[in-house]
This record gives C-alpha cells, sequence and structure tokens, in this order.
C-alpha cells in the first residue's frame, strides 16, 4: 500500500491569517540555534549540538495542535521541538550552558531539554528509545479516560530501530492516542537513507501496522499544520495512531563536529531554496508587498527576545559541586 501523500492545503494557496504568529514560532527556533552557534565557537559549549535548523515548520506545525496535559518526547537534534511547545528561552539557553538555571539544573545540556510541565517529558540521546515512551504516555492517557495525546518526534534512522516497529504496533492494537511524527531530514547521522532502508517512502511502513501513514511536505508551515491536526484530532478522537512523513533538511551537518561534506551541492542548493521560513515569507510578500515590514518587526522582536534570555541564563551560576548526585537513582 502506498502512503497517502498529503499536499493540501498549503502555502501555495496564501499565507495564513496568523503568518506573522508562525514566523516568530519558527524564527524563535532558527535565532536561538544562530545563538548557540555563537557560544558554541566562544567554547561556551561542552559536549556537542545537533542543530534543527531547517526543519521548523515539522515541531511548530504538530506543536501548535497539542495543548496541556499533552505529552511529547524528541531526539537530541530536539531545540526546537522543546522550544515549540513554549519552553522558556532562558531556561535552554542556561541548560546548553550547564548553568543551574538551566531545564534539568544545567546537568543535561544540549541533548536533555525537558520540561515536563509543558508537556516536554524527554529528549533523548538513543536513536529510536523514546518511542515506547510516547507509547507509554499514550497508555496512560487513555487508561486514565482522558482525551490527551502523546506525540514523538524521530528521524528517518529511527525507522530502522527496533522500537519504532514495536511501538507502532502496540500503539496501534491498543488504539493508543499518539501521533508518530517522522523527520525525514534525508540523512541518519552520515548516510543517505537510501542507503540504509530498502523502501521508497517510510511512510509505508505505517501499513504493516495497520495504522494511517501520510508523506508530506515538513517545510510548509500550512500543509504540517494542517497534517497535524488531523492526527491529534483522531488520537482525541480514540480511532488510534497515526504515522506523519515530513520531507525536510537540516541545514547542517549530523553534529557541531560534521561539516557534511558528503551532501552534493545542488541538493543543498535545493533544500535551501526551500526554508520553511523563505516559504512563509515568500507567502506572505507574494499578495501583499507590505508584509515585508511584518518580517522585519518579527525579526526584531524575536532578536531581543533572544538577547534577553541570553543575558539572564549568562547571569546564572554553574550549579553546586554538592549537588552533583541530586536525581542519581542508582
Ligand atoms: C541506538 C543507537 N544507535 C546509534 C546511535 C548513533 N547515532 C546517533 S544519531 C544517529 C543517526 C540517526 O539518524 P536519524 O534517526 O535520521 O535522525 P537525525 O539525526 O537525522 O535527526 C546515529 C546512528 C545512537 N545514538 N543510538
Ligand atoms: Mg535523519
Amino acid at each position: 500500500m502506498n502512503p497517502d501523500y498529503r499536499p493540501s492545503p498549503s502555502l501555495g494557496d496564501g499565507a495564513p491569517e496568523d503568518s506573522a504568529h508562525l514566523l516568530a514560532e519558527m524564527m524563535r527556533i532558527r535565532k536561538f540555534e544562530d545563538a548557540i552557534l555563537g557560544l558554541f565557537s566562544k567554547g561556551l559549549v561542552r559536549g556537542s549540538t545537533h542543530l534543527c535548523q531547517g526543519q521548523e515548520a515539522v515541531t511548530v506545525g504538530v506543536a501548535s495542535q497539542l495543548r496541556p496535559g499533552d505529552a511529547m518526547v524528541c531526539t537530541y537534534r530536539g531545540h526546537g521541538a522543546t522550544i515549540a511547545q513554549g519552553v522558556p528561552l532562558d531556561a535552554c539557553f542556561a541548560e546548553i550552558l550547564g548553568r543551574s538555571a538551566g531545564l534539568v539544573g544545567g546537568r543535561g545540556g544540549s541533548m536533555h531539554f525537558t520540561d515536563a510541565s509543558r508537556g516536554a517529558i524527554g529528549s533523548n540521546g538513543i536513536v529510536g528509545a523514546h518511542l515506547p515512551i510516547a507509547v507509554g504516555a499514550g497508555l496512560s492517557a487513555q487508561y486514565r479516560g482522558t482525551d490527551e495525546v502523546s506525540a514523538a518526534y524521530f528521524g528517518d534512522g529511527a525507522t530502522n530501530i527496533g522500537a519504532f516497529h514495536e511501538s507502532l504496533n502496540l500503539a496501534s492494537i491498543w488504539k493508543l492516542p499518539v501521533v508518530f511524527v517522522l523527520e525525514n531530514n534525508q540523512y541518519g547521522e552520515y548516510s543517505p537513507v537510501a542507503a540504509t532502508t530498502p523502501v521508497e517512502r517510510l511512510s509505508g511502513r505505517a501499513a504493516s501496522y495497520g495504522m494511517p501513514g501520510w508523506f508530506v511536505d515538513g517545510n510548509d508551515i500550512v500543509t504540517m499544520r494542517a497534517t497535524a491536526a488531523e492526527a491529534v484530532e483522531r488520537a482525541r478522537a480514540g480511532e488510534g495512531p497515526t504515522l506523519i512523513e515530513a520531507d525536510t533538511y537540516r541545514h547542517s551537518g549530523h553534529s557541531r563536529s560534521d561539516p557534511a561534506k558528503y551532501r552534493p551541492a545542488d541538493e543543498v542548493e535545493h533544500w535551501f531554496a526551500r526554508d520553511p521560513i523563505t516559504l512563509l515569507e515568500r507567502a506572505m510578500t507574494r499578495d501583499d508587498p507590505s508584509a515585508q515590514q511584518v518580517i522585519d518587526d518579527v525579526g526584531a522582536r524575536v532578536d531581543g527576545e533572544i538577547r534577553s534570555a541570553l543575558d539572564a541564563a549568562l547571569a546564572s551560576p554553574e550549579p553546586d559541586p554538592a549537588e552533583r548526585f541530586l536525581d542519581v537513582y542508582a
């Protein structure tokens, strides 16, 4: 069975009324990660960091359909997923800088953004390991008789991990309210999808588990939001899980240590022209050239937010060494 391709609605139909809001949501993630790059080059970030620049429409589209009480799990490439949940930027910066005001007290860093109070119940460094957690959150929601949903973001590489298959199977047979969001950014660590995966459309794998598998343009915020809305609605209505394969592209290498030399220049050029922020801005100014002012204002406002959040994080002290065993259970 071929997965459904769901091309509409799309930005081709015109910019949505709340374009300025959607733009701000995506720019917040983009500019947060620009700032992280700056901190990284100054040696202020320990360890590595995995940027999601280029993939912002996926997380903003899905998060727009979640509400308090819903759960969200994501990967080490999870800054965008977490920020889209409305998690404060100063706590995100502080976490990356290893400061005590960080989301988890500065003990987790870039790969462990977590804020359970906003549904962000965990980023995960082990490929695919968070999918059973999303299923557990879905089972909890069902068991408690709520209409809460659970959303899981994961990469194309994760679809070759056993936990992916077990999670889809269990979620489907128990009709759990889970939305599986596959961010197909065309590459695993350094391998193109075709080198590791013998099927063309990964969403086709949903058929094995009797659930809808939808393939969408993950860089089109309107398409992404509409598709997420449908999947979340199915979950809330007790109709079970959905797999959404969002086609997208990461702007940089896998992590800070990867210059991504393995990517053909024409491929990079193609995807940069389809950058999700550029696509939205183009749609906004196509019918109304004066929208450029709105775009500039949103950019300036988000720049200000980023600056003050970073200042607050830099003012936060390092964690007290006496607390190093706090939250360690063994
Ligand atoms: C179980 C496991 N195997 C291997 C790794 C090493 N590793 C880290 S990221 C990654 C690639 C995953 O690619 P994908 O799922 O497409 O996510 P992306 O990084 O593209 O967002 C690999 C192999 C790991 N962290 N966990
Ligand atoms: Mg990938």
